[in-house]
C-alpha cells in the first residue's frame, strides 16, 4: 500500500469506529439516536416530494434499505477523503470527522420526541474517531518522512495492522451495540404473551361468499404477512404496553390519558375495515383488508368532550409522525376505532404495536397513526399534520377505485373463457357495481361477492370469452351512493390517484 492508500484507508477506519462508537453508546439512549439513524431520519423528513414518489416507485417498500446502503456509501467516501486530507500539522479530516459529528448531533437532537443526551452517540463516536486518525497518521507521517529501508517496510506492516485493527474493533463495536440495543428494545415476546380482549357482541364470521377464490385474486381478508407497510419511521419503533399511554387533550373540557391496563376495563369492538395508502397507483397494491379489533374513538373522545369549535384530531406517533383528521368523521358513527388486534392477533410492531387508529373511508395519510399516543383536539386553521405540510391535501377521503388482479397483464391466454378478477373499494360508501370493458366495447357489469361492510373493498369477476388478438380490458366501479369512478387520469399527489385500471392481454 502506498502513503496514499494508506490515508484512505485510516480515514475508512477511522469512520467506522466512529460509527461502531455511536451504536455502542446508543444502546443506552435511543436506536434513533444514532448518526445514521438520526441523519437518514432527517433525511425522510425533508426529501423533495417527487424524489419520494420516484424512490417508492422503483423501490417500493425497499427505500429504506436503498437510504441506509446510500448513506453507507456516502459515509465510506467522505472518510476516505477526509483520512487523504489529514495531516499532523494540519488537521483537515479531523475537521471534516468534527462538522458531521456536529451535524449528526444537531439532527439527533432535533428528532421528534428527542432528549439533549441524543447528541452523545454522535459526539463521542467522533472524539474517539478522530483520535484513532490522529495516531494513525502520525505513525504514517513518521515513515514517509524516512527514505526506503527495512525499518520502513516494518513501519508499514504496523501501521497496517493498526488500521486493521480499528477497523475491526468498530465493525465489532457497531454489530455488538447494534444487536444488544434491537434485542433490549424488541417487544416482540411480550407482545406474544398479550391476550386480547373479547370483543363486544357475538363473534365476528367473515361471510364466506366475500371471497371468490379465484387463483390470482387477492384474498377477501388480507393475512399480516401480506399486509402493505407505509410509514416514515427508519427502524419499527419498539414501543411496550408498559411505557405506552394515550393523551387526549387540546380544546376539550377534560385533558385523558388511558394506559394500556385502562383499556381493560372497556369493551372492544371488531370490524372489518380496509386500509389505502393516499400513495397507491391506479393497479397498486398498498391496500390490504383486515379485521381490527379496538374501541371507538367516539366514546374516548367524548370522555374528554371536544369543544364545538374545534374540527381537527390531530394524532400523533411516538416517532412524531402526525396525522390530521377531520373530527366529525371521527364521530358521525362510522367505526373509528384505537386498533389493539390485528386479525385476531395482537397489532405487529409494524402495524403499531400496541395501538394505532383506524379510520374506514380516510387514507392512512390522514387517519390511520401507528404506535399513536397522542390525540390533540384543534382546528384546521391552527394545525398541520406531516404529509399536509409536505404538499398532500388537509382531507384525505378515500376515492373509488378498482383493480384488476387476474389474468396479470402483460400474459398470453389461449382463446376461450378467461376469468378477470378484482378487487373495488369505496370505503364507507360501499360498492354497488363494477364493470368491464373489452377495447372499444360495452361496459358490461360484472359479477360481484358478498359485501360484508361498506367499509371494506368488495371481490369482483367477470367470464370473458376471449377471441385471439391483442385485447385491451378496463374496469370501473360505482359507490353505493350511485356514483361512477373518474376516469379522469390523476396521479397520487395530492390527494390520491384516479382513472380506470387496464391490462392488455394477448390471446393466442
Ligand atoms: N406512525 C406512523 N403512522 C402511520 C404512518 C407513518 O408514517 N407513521 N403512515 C400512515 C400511512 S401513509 C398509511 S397508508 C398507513 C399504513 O398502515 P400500514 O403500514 O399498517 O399498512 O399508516 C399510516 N400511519
Ligand atoms: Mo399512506
Amino acid at each position: 500500500m502506498t502513503g496514499r492508500e494508506l490515508r484512505i484507508a485510516s480515514g475508512v477506519a477511522a469512520g467506522v469506529v466512529i460509527l461502531g462508537v455511536a451504536e455502542v453508546a446508543a444502546v443506552w439512549i435511543s436506536a434513533d439516536s444514532t448518526p445514521l439513524q438520526a441523519v437518514g431520519a432527517t433525511i425522510v423528513d425533508h426529501t423533495p416530494d417527487g424524489l419520494r414518489e420516484w424512490v417508492i416507485d422503483r423501490f417500493g417498500t425497499n427505500d429504506k434499505l436503498v437510504l441506509f446502503v446510500l448513506m453507507g456509501l456516502v459515509a465510506l467516501v467522505v472518510a476516505g477523503v477526509a483520512g487523504l486530507a489529514e495531516r499532523v500539522s494540519r488537521p483537515v479530516g479531523s475537521a471534516i470527522f468534527a462538522v458531521f459529528g456536529v451535524c449528526a448531533a444537531v439532527a439527533a437532537v432535533a428528532r421528534p420526541h428527542a432528549a439533549w443526551t441524543w447528541a452523545l452517540p454522535s459526539i463521542l463516536g467522533v472524539v474517539v474517531g478522530i483520535t484513532v486518525l490522529r495516531s494513525l497518521i502520525r505513525r504514517i507521517g513518521e515513515f514517509e518522512t524516512v527514505t526506503e529501508s527495512d525499518d520502513v517496510a516494518i513501519e508499514r506492516r504496523q501501521v497496517l495492522r493498526g488500521l486493521a485493527t480499528a477497523a475491526a474493533l468498530g465493525v465489532g463495536a457497531g454489530v455488538l451495540g447494534r444487536v444488544i440495543g434491537v434485542r433490549s428494545r424488541d417487544v416482540s415476546g411480550e407482545r406474544a404473551d398479550v391476550q386480547l380482549p373479547e370483543p363486544s357482541g357475538p363473534a365476528v364470521a367473515v361471510d364466506p361468499g366475500a371471497d371468490l377464490k379465484i387463483p390470482g385474486l387477492a384474498s377477501y381478508v388480507t393475512p399480516n404477512s401480506d399486509f402493505y407497510r407505509i410509514d416514515t419511521a427508519l427502524t419499527v419503533p419498539q414501543v411496550s404496553k408498559a411505557d405506552w399511554s394515550l393523551r387526549i387533550h387540546g380544546m376539550v373540557d377534560r385533558e385523558i390519558r388511558l394506559s394500556y391496563a385502562d383499556l381493560a376495563s372497556r369493551t372492544p369492538v371488531e370490524r372489518l375495515v380496509t386500509l389505502t395508502c393516499v400513495s397507491n397507483p391506479v393497479g397498486g397494491d398498498l391496500i390490504g383488508n383486515a379485521m381490527w379489533l379496538g374501541y371507538p374513538l367516539k366514546d374516548l373522545l367524548a370522555e374528554a368532550g371536544p369543544h364545538p369549535d374545534a374540527d381537527m384530531a390531530l394524532s400523533r406517533s411516538i416517532d412524531g409522525f402526525t396525522a390530521g383528521s377531520p373530527l366529525s368523521v371521527l364521530i358521525d358513527g362510522r367505526d373509528a376505532i384505537l386498533a389493539v388486534g390485528m386479525n385476531g392477533e395482537p397489532l405487529p410492531t409494524a402495524h403499531g404495536y400496541p395501538a394505532r387508529l383506524v379510520v374506514p373511508g380516510l387514507y392512512g395519510y390522514v387517519s390511520a397513526t401507528k404506535w399513536v399516543t397522542e390525540i390533540e383536539i384543534t382546528r384546521f386553521d391552527r394545525a398541520q399534520a406531516y404529509w399536509t405540510k409536505r404538499g398532500w391535501s388537509e382531507y384525505g377521503p378515500i376515492k373509488t377505485g378498482t383493480r384488476i388482479d387476474t389474468p396479470a397483464g402483460h400474459g398470453t391466454l389461449s382463446a376461450g373463457m378467461v376469468t378477470l378478477a378484482g378487487v373495488a373499494w369505496a370505503q364507507h360508501r360501499g360498492i354497488k357495481g363494477v364493470e368491464v370493458r373489452i377495447d372499444q366495447g360495452q361496459w358490461q357489469p360484472a359479477r360481484l361477492a358478498t359485501e360484508p361492510s361498506v367499509d371494506t373493498w368488495r371481490q369482483w369477476a367477470f367470464d370473458w370469452d376471449a377471441t385471439p388478438g391483442l385485447h385491451t380490458v378496463w374496469a370501473r366501479s360505482t359507490d353505493g351512493n350511485g356514483e361512477t369512478q373518474t376516469d379522469k387520469r390523476q396521479d397520487v399527489v395530492p390527494d390520491g390517484a384516479t382513472g380506470y385500471p387496464s391490462i392488455t392481454v394477448r390471446i393466442a
